[in-house]
């Protein structure tokens, strides 16, 4: 479903198994060192959704190259099979017509993980610190959340309110690679019983053209 030009919604592409196997990642990457960490906003605020990053820190806020707070421990690599994750899902949502999803081709280097507990939120912002055009790819596993995309203007109206339900695929790129997107809540207990995760979790996959 196209939201917005290059703003793609595949509910469900990932099957059982894969979200299964997502999931056992995301908590062996969430153990020290450099586990899942509290991420501190520049207003001085305290994001509630905790955070995991492979590839490049995002601490205490915007990527760096050195450890800067928390453990101090250099965050995880990007393994090799979710960067090719990252290029299957595009290809899912755009096609793979040349050029689609633009990007200059670059390899996904950065993940970062979310993990929302049932009062966790993001508010209204923009992914703008990645130097690359690449679109930025977003799995949804455990409960369901209201995903809030809104526009390049501004933080507020017009917005359009989607569900996000475990397993769904969300890509983001060309028009809709600057909009301004959050999530106003989780739907506690509405994740599937069988995947076994109390919250949800986010996973976005980036370019970060940042050398
Ligand atoms: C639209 N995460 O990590 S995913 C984020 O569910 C973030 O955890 C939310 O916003 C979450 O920065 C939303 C959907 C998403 C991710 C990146 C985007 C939407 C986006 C980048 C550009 C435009
Ligand atoms: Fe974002």
């Amino acid at each position: 479903t196209v939201i917005a030009p290059g703003a793609v919604h595949v509910p469900d592409w990932l099957g059982a198994q894969r979200q299964g196997e997502l999931l056992a990642a995301c908590r062996a990457w969430a153990r020290p060192p450099a586990g899942l960490r509290t991420v501190r906003t520049p207003g001085g605020g305290v994001m509630t959704a905790r955070q995991v990053c492979l590839g490049l820190h995002w601490y205490p806020y915007g990527y760096a190259r050195t450890a800067v707070d928390g453990d101090g421990e250099p965050v995880k690599p990007m393994p090799p099979w979710l960067a090719a994750l990252g290029r299957e899902a595009v290809t899912a949502a755009y096609g793979d017509a040349p050029g689609a999803g633009a990007g200059s081709g670059a390899a996904y280097d950065i993940a970062l993980i979310n993990f929302y507990a049932g009062d966790s939120r993001m508010g209204m912002h923009r992914d703008a610190e990645e130097r690359s055009t690449a679109p930025v790819v977003s799995l949804s596993l455990g409960d369901t959340c209201v995903f809030r995309f809104g526009n390049t203007a501004s933080r507020g109206r017009p917005y359009q309110d989607v569900e996000l339900r475990s397993g769904d695929l969300f890509v983001f790129g060309e028009a809709s690679r600057l909009a301004y997107h959050g999530v106003p809540k989780v739907l506690p207990g509405t994740g599937p019983r069988e995947l076994g995760l109390t919250g949800r979790l986010n996973i976005t996959l980036r370019v970060g053209g940042l050398g």
